[in-house]
């Protein structure tokens, strides 16, 4: 905007650009390049000029057309200056084109809302941000414009009237990937749990937690906003989803193991009593000492049983009985074993504890069988508490019962006598089966 000069009607007889010599009654030209500092901007040069003046390049040159005219612009009084009705208060073309000057009259003039006068008479704008003239509140920053000023809210605010108000960019759509945060002057975006910001500061971006943090025990494995923690075998989750703890497969049942099982981080394991060893993983095997080296010493032998051994003498045999084969034990003269058997031969046995009962056990068999003989079996001895019952299953042959349940370790000797009476000759004879029979102190 230009400033808008008022030239007012002249109270003088000279017309703009000259001046009244009350002396010599004449108007005389003023020489505006000698009064006004600073007449010609951009390094132009100023040439006085009747009623006015000429800005012109440096390198410019004037020729005068005629003689008597004054091509010296410096002439401070022409001789009775002709009062020209149009030349005067005309723009006078000065070198550059887009620069314009005026004459500017020494009269009082008016300048538009938002310039003033400067000392030279010049419509200037008022720089009111700079003057303090503006009415810009404290938080905005004030733009002076030629003519005016504005008032400019600080970055993430808006004009609401003459206020700053914040603008809430999250009312906007489709600035945060998940939310958005607006605060005074700006505002800021936040991810869902598992997500972070991206570079971008909009978008959100899964959190390798894996890598970042390790937050699992064992293994993790990374999901999209979240990740999973997996334990190794014989480990379960804990509840707070990263910690393993160990599994007590012991607890599980009682059959995990024969005998004892033993938790332990991770896994378990299945001992053995004394006299077991284990086979395959949770079942124990009852060791054979007569097998593996036993203690037994020369005249006796070696008889394994479960859980342990045993050593017997390897003849038996007492007066008047006298050995004639492995185990078998014969009265040597008639007359010194009258009322007793004839025979005794030595069995062993070894039964589990707590065997379900009844079963058959042990069947004893007559090893000569004569002709004309009928033979009766019973119990002699060592069945007090009536846990045994002999049945017959023929003339040569019975079976031993167990009916009730034994629990060991227990030795039991108990004597099965088989009577043959011999029905030809009315004769009675008995041979004894001694038999020891060992309970272990387990089922197994
Ligand atoms: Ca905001
Ligand atoms: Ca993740
Ligand atoms: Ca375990
Ligand atoms: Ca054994």
């Amino acid at each position: 905007m230009l400033a808008h000069i008022v030239a007012q009607e002249p109270e003088e007889p000279c017309t703009d650009g000259y001046e009244y010599d009350p002396v010599r009654q004449v108007c005389k030209d003023i020489d505006e390049c000698a009064i006004v500092p600073d007449a010609c901007k951009g390094g132009m040069k100023c040439y006085n000029h009747f009623g006015g003046y000429l800005c012109l390049p440096q390198n410019a040159q004037i020729f005068v057309s005629r003689g008597d005219e004054m091509a010296q612009p410096t002439e401070p009084s022409p001789p009775n200056p002709p009062v020209p009705p149009n030349v005067n208060s005309q723009n006078v073309q000065s070198g550059s084109a887009s620069e314009r000057r005026l004459l500017v009259p020494y009269r009082s003039v008016h300048c538009s809302p938002g310039f003033a006068l400067d000392e030279q008479n010049h419509c200037r704008d008022i720089d009111e941000c700079n003057t303090g003239r503006h009415t810009c509140s404290a938080d905005q920053t004030c733009y002076n414009t030629r003519g005016s000023f504005l008032c400019q809210c600080p970055p993430g605010y808006q004009k609401n009237g003459d206020q700053c108000v914040d603008r809430d960019e999250c009312l906007m759509s489709h600035y945060c990937m998940h939310r958005c945060v607006n605060v005074p002057g700006s505002y800021y975006c936040e991810c869902n749990s598992g997500y972070q910001l991206a570079s971008n500061n909009h978008s959100c971006v899964d959190v390798n937690e894996c890598q970042v943090s390790q937050p699992c025990e064992h293994q993790c494995y990374n999901l999209m906003g979240s990740f999973i923690c997996h334990c190794r075998q014989g480990y379960e989750l804990a509840p707070d989803s990263v910690s393993c703890l160990d599994i007590d497969e012991c607890a599980f049942s009682r059959y995990m193991c024969q005998y004892a099982c033993v938790n332990s981080p991770g896994e378990y394991s299945c001992t053995c009593p004394e006299g077991y060893e284990l086979q395959g993983t949770r079942t124990c095997q009852d060791i054979n000492e007569c097998e593996t080296g036993h203690k037994c010493s020369e005249d006796e032998m070696c008889w394994n049983y479960y859980g342990g051994f045993r050593c017997y003498p390897k003849n038996p045999c007492q007066e008047p009985y006298v050995r004639t084969s492995e185990n078998r034990c014969v009265c040597s003269s008639m007359s010194a074993c009258r009322g007793l058997p004839q025979s005794i031969v030595y069995k062993y046995m070894n039964i589990h504890s707590d065997r379900t009962v009844p079963a058959d056990i042990f069947q004893i068999q007559a090893t000569s069988i004569y002709s004309n003989t009928h033979n009766t079996f019973r119990i002699r001895a060592g069945n007090e508490g009536g846990e045994f019952f002999l049945r017959r299953s023929s003339n040569v042959s019975a079976m031993l019962v167990l009916t009730k349940s034994l629990e060991g370790p227990l030795e039991i000797i108990i004597d099965l006598e088989m009577i043959t009476h011999h029905t030809v000759t009315n004769y009675r004879t008995s041979s004894l089966l001694r038999l020891t029979i060992i309970v272990g102190p387990f089922s197994f």
